[in-house]
């Protein structure tokens, strides 16, 4: 692939700080020549800044002015990174995914062809500015793309993702407003029990045919907090029970022979709440993984 690294170390997305080095943390941890060395063509392009606006803040509601400067910013490169590359935004919070994914849907629309969205996150980022009560705008992203009313501040999505287009995995903690309205769409939510029980690979392998037949688009957006935080803690908002190495590491391998990611956020890393960078470097581990790193080259397994 020619692969565009593309920085959003937007931190505005929710009031606990340190995101912003996210960007700066990927770049240290290698993740540029570990897609090199997979035979990648890498672009790096530095950091996005926000746009300028004239909007308010909102009581109840953590800087939408920066947030929506961020999306206009961020929807505004991505696009552009479709046309000819697979495009990496190393976050930044998940508030960036506003805008990725907005840029992404306007690349499909103009190509004609459906998006898809794999959400692997703990959370279902279901909210809209109404319904959230922490006034964190990262919980709001899945709400934005599938075109959910009360983002009038927000550039208009005119292309909204259909909610059967969108499966999450690794869900443990959903606020009561999200899970409500959940019941009356589309969407797939695969929780940890239903991992626990019925594996990973299954419902991952259902969806990737899904986007296969319908000749979709495919972002792909990855939470750290959709890893177990014994694995990986640098995320500010840490749930007990999530995905193991393992299971993150099958999700990615899966990606990669599905041949089907179109774009990739990587976000929520804090690396001022990291150990010695071992987040930060999982993080590049599963990425490379989705990019074709393995252990043997299945489904020739021998030794001759
Ligand atoms: C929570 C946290 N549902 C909120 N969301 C997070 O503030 O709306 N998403 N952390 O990844
Ligand atoms: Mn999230
Ligand atoms: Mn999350
Ligand atoms: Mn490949």
């Amino acid at each position: 692939h020619a692969i565009k690294l593309i920085g959003a170390p937007m931190d505005c997305g929710k009031t606990r700080q340190g995101c912003l080095m996210g960007p700066d943390a990927f770049r240290t941890a290698g993740l540029a020549s570990a897609l090199q060395s997979l035979g990648h063509t890498v672009d790096d392009l530095g950091n996005v800044a926000p746009d300028a606006n004239a909007i308010a803040e909102q009581s109840g509601l953590v800087a939408l002015p920066e947030t929506v400067g961020w999306t206009t910013a961020l929807a505004r490169v991505a696009e552009t990174a479709m046309q000819d590359s697979l495009p990496v935004f190393m976050g930044g919070d998940h508030a960036l995914s506003l805008g990725t994914v907005l840029g992404v849907a306007r690349h499909a629309a103009a190509q004609d062809r459906p998006l898809f969205v794999l959400w692997l996150d703990a959370h279902t980022d279901f909210h809209t500015p109404q319904s959230t009560s922490s006034g964190n705008l990262h919980g709001t992203p899945v709400g934005y793309l599938t075109g959910r009313t009360g983002f009038h501040d927000f550039p208009m999505f005119e292309h909204p993702v259909p909610c059967e287009n969108v499966t999450m995995l690794g869900l443990r903690s959903v606020d009561a407003p999200e899970r409500a309205a959940l019941q009356d769409t589309q969407i797939t939510g695969i929780d940890m029990r239903a991992i626990d029980e019925h594996g990973i690979a299954a419902p991952l392998a259902q969806f990737l045919n899904k986007v296969r037949r319908a000749n979709g688009l495919l972002h792909v957006s990855l939470d750290v907090d959709f890893l177990d935080p014994s694995v990986a803690p640098a995320v500010g908002t840490t749930v007990p029970g999530g995905a193991t190495v393992r299971e993150a590491h099958l999700v990615m391998e899966m990606l990669h022979d599905s041949a089907l990611m179109t774009s990739l956020d990587l976000v929520e890393l804090n690396p001022f709440l990291d150990e010695r960078g071992r987040t930060a470097q999982l993080m590049v581990d599963l990425t490379a993984s989705a990019f074709g790193r393995t252990v043997f080259d299945r489904p020739t397994r021998a030794f001759a």
